[in-house]
C-alpha cells in the first residue's frame, strides 16, 4: 500500500452543530458535486486533534457507527485516512455498529484510546435522501466541545490536501473479534467486541442479579423498542442475555440502514407504535378504551444511536424532565448513586422538576445550554480539572436524554434500567401475585410530593431559515431588549436570552435560547423558551418549550398539551410565529 497526499479544495458548511455534523447522505457520498466530503472532514478533524496533542496524531482511535445507510463505506474511507495519517491502532466493532454510549464507555475503559469517531445523525432518519453524520468524542469519552469543533470548521475552510491509501482496501467488518487487518506497516485495524466495556459499566451502575430476579416476577414485563437503531443489539445483550428477560421484550431491535423507513426519534410522534402498545393516545394521555392490566409494566425506546430514551408505564407517558427528577428523587434505588448524587444538571429548556428535587436534597443543580457536551466538564471536574467533585452526577435534557457520570454521553438503555431499578425498589414489599406499584403510581406520587411541572414541546420542522431567524429577531428586539407592557390574560412579565459560563473552565456560550416568563391570573408562573435546532440538515426547526408549574394536586390529572394550550397560543401569537413563518401548526408535539 502506498500513502498518497490528494489535493482538495475546502467545502463550505462543515460546521458541527449541537452534536456533530449532519448532512444529507448524498453530500457525504460526494454525489452532490463536492468530491471528498468525508476525507476533507476527517482530515480537518485529525489536524485539529493533532494540534491539541503537541502536533502528534492520536495513536489510537475507535471508529463505529449506528448502522445507518453509508455506515460501512464511510468506515472504510475513514480507516484509510486515519492509517495514512499515521494513526497506529484503529478499533472497529464487529459489523461496524456501536451505540454512542457504548463508544463512550469503550474510550473510558482503555486509557490508550484517544478519540472516537461516531458515524451517526442520531435521531434523524437514514437511507437514501436522508441524513448521515459524524460526531467526535475525546479522551474520557466526552463529546468534543465547541473549541474543538470551531477549530475543525476553521481548518475545513482552508484545507488543501488530505492523506489516504492508494488502491482498494477491504476491511471485513464481519470478521471475528480480535481479527487484525494491517493497512500499512505501522497501522492496524482491530475488530473489537462492541459490548464488553459498556456492559461492564452498566453492571457497576445497577444490581444485575436483583434486576434479573425482579424481571422473572410474573407481574412484571418490559417492552423495549430499538427503533431499528444501534441500541437494539445492546438491549438484547443486556435485557435478554444478561438479565434473562424473554425475547418477546425486544421490539424492532435489529439495526436497519433506513431504520425500517422510520424516524428513529423516541418521542410521542415518532415512537407511535410503542406509545400505542403502552395504552397511550398520541398526546401522551391514557387511552380510556384500553385495559391497563394487560399492558407491559414498562415501555422504553431508544433513538438511532442509542443515547436517547422514552419511558412509559401502562397508560402513563413519563416526560423526560419528570423522568430525570424522579430518578433523582429515587437515587437510593440505583447502586451507582450510593450516598446520593453530589450534583445534578439539566439543559436550560428542560423543566424545573429536577431543580425542586435537588433543592430538597440540598445539592447543586446546574442549568446548561442544550447539548450533552455542556455536562462533560461538570462530570469531569475532579478527574480533568482537580476541582470540586460532583460525582455521582445525574443529568438530562427534555429531548429524551438522560444519563450519569458512568460515561460521558446520554444513555438510552441506562435510563430504562434506572426505571427497572425504581420499579424494583418500589415493589420490594409487594407480595407475589399482587399488582405491582406501577410507573403511573410512582409518577403521581412524585407530583403529589413536589407539584407537577406541566411540560411539552412544539417543533416546527422544515421552516425557511430566514423566517425562523426573523421570529428570533422579533423576540429579541421586542421582548428582550424592548420594554414589556403586557396586560394579557396570561401575562408576559419578562424576556431574556440565555447565555452560559461554564463553572469549571469558565468558557462561555451565548445565544442559547430566548426565554419568555409569564404569570397566570392566579399568580402561577409559566415559561416559554424559543430555540433553533442545531441538528438539522436542511432548513430550520423552531423549538417552542412550554412549562407551567402546578401545586394543586386536583389539577395534576390533566393532559399536558391541554393544560398548556392557552400558554402556547398566547406565546405563538406574541412572537407572530404564524405570520412570519406561514406555519399553522407544529409538526411534532411531544
Ligand atoms: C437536539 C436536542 C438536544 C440534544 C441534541 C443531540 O438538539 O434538542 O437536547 O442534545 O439534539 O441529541 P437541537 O439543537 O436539534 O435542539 V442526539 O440524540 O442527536 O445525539
Ligand atoms: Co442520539
Amino acid at each position: 500500500v502506498k500513502i498518497s497526499e490528494v489535493p482538495t479544495t475546502p467545502i463550505p458548511g462543515m460546521k458541527p452543530g449541537t452534536s456533530g455534523l449532519r448532512k444529507k447522505v448524498e453530500v457525504w457520498q460526494g454525489k452532490t458535486g463536492e468530491k471528498y466530503y468525508v476525507e476533507n472532514f476527517i482530515q480537518s478533524l485529525l489536524d485539529t486533534a493533532s494540534a491539541s496533542n503537541g502536533g502528534r496524531v492520536p495513536e489510537t482511535i475507535i471508529v463505529a457507527g449506528d448502522g445507518r445507510y453509508f455506515n460501512d463505506e464511510a468506515i472504510q474511507i475513514i480507516c484509510c485516512v486515519l492509517a495514512a495519517n499515521g494513526v497506529k491502532d484503529i478499533r472497529v466493532p464487529v459489523a461496524g455498529i456501536m451505540s454512542t454510549p457504548a463508544v463512550s464507555a469503550a474510550i473510558r475503559a482503555s486509557p490508550d484510546i484517544k478519540g472516537g469517531i461516531i458515524l451517526t445523525a442520531s435521531h434523524n432518519p437514514g437511507g437514501p435522501g436522508e441524513d448521515f453524520g459524524i460526531k467526535y468524542n475525546l479522551e474520557y469519552g466526552q463529546p468534543a466541545g465547541e473549541d474543538f469543533t470551531d477549530e475543525l470548521y476553521e481548518r475545513s475552510t482552508r484545507i488543501q490536501s488530505f492523506k489516504t491509501l492508494e488502491g482498494a482496501v477491504d476491511i471485513d467488518l464481519n470478521a471475528k473479534v480480535g481479527t487484525q487487518i494491517h493497512l500499512t506497516p505501522s497501522s492496524v485495524v482491530t475488530i473489537i467486541d462492541p459490548f464488553e466495556d459498556y456492559v461492564n459499566v452498566l453492571k457497576k451502575c445497577f444490581d444485575f442479579p436483583a434486576m434479573s430476579a425482579f424481571g422473572k416476577r410474573p407481574e412484571f414485563s418490559l417492552l423495549f423498542d430499538g427503533m431499528h437503531g444501534a441500541g437494539g443489539p445492546f438491549a438484547r445483550r443486556v435485557l435478554v442475555e444478561e438479565l434473562g428477560l424473554d425475547e418477546s421484550c425486544l421490539f424492532r431491535c435489529n439495526p436497519l440502514p433506513d431504520f425500517g423507513k422510520g424516524h428513529p426519534d423516541p418521542n410521542l410522534t415518532y415512537a407511535a407504535e410503542l406509545v400505542k402498545k403502552m395504552g397511550l393516545l398520541p398526546d401522551g394521555s391514557a387511552d380510556p378504551n384500553v385495559d391497563l392490566k394487560q399492558l407491559p409494566t414498562l415501555g422504553a425506546a431508544n433513538d438511532g444511536d442509542g443515547d436517547r430514551n422514552l419511558i412509559a408505564g401502562a397508560g402513563c407517558f413519563v416526560t423526560p424532565s419528570d423522568s430525570l427528577a424522579i430518578i433523582c428523587d429515587n437515587w437510593s434505588a440505583i447502586p451507582h448513586f450510593a450516598g446520593g448524587p453530589k450534583g445534578v444538571a439539566r439543559s436550560m429548556p428542560s423543566s424545573a422538576a429536577l431543580d425542586v428535587v435537588a433543592e430538597a436534597l440540598g445539592i447543586p443543580c446546574f442549568s446548561t445550554p442544550t447539548g450533552w457536551k455542556f455536562f462533560g466538564n461538570l462530570m469531569s471536574s475532579k478527574e480533568l480539572f482537580g476541582k470540586t467533585d460532583y460525582t455521582p452526577f445525574l443529568c438530562g435534557e427534555e429531548s429524551f436524554g438522560t444519563g450519569s457520570d458512568h460515561i460521558r454521553e446520554k444513555d438510552g438503555l441506562w435510563a430504562a434500567l434506572a426505571w427497572v431499578s425504581i420499579l424494583m425498589a418500589a415493589n420490594k414489599d409487594t407480595p407475589q401475585g399482587q399488582p405491582l406499584v406501577s410507573v403511573r403510581d410512582i409518577v403521581t406520587r412524585h407530583w403529589a410530593k413536589y407539584g407537577r411541572h406541566f411540560y411539552c414541546r412544539y417543533d416546527y420542522e422544515g421552516v425557511d431559515s430566514n423566517d425562523a431567524n426573523s421570529v428570533m429577531d422579533l423576540i429579541r428586539s421586542e421582548f428582550v431588549a424592548g420594554e414589556i407592557a403586557d396586560n394579557g390574560d396570561i401575562q408576559l412579565v419578562s424576556g431574556e436570552e440565555f447565555s452560559y459560563t461554564d463553572p469549571v473552565d469558565f468558557s462561555t456560550a451565548s445565544k442559547q435560547g430566548l426565554i419568555l416568563n409569564f404569570t397566570y391570573p392566579n399568580g402561577d408562573p409559566a415559561r416559554v423558551v424559543f430555540r433553533l435546532s442545531g441538528t438539522g440538515s436542511a432548513g430550520a426547526t423552531i423549538r417552542v418549550y412550554l412549562e407551567k408549574y402546578e401545586k394543586d394536586i386536583e389539577k395534576h390529572g390533566e393532559s399536558a398539551p391541554v393544560a398548556l394550550k392557552n400558554l402556547a397560543n398566547r406565546a405563538i401569537e406574541l412572537v407572530q410565529l404564524q405570520k412570519l413563518t406561514g406555519c399553522d401548526a407544529p409538526t411534532v408535539i411531544t
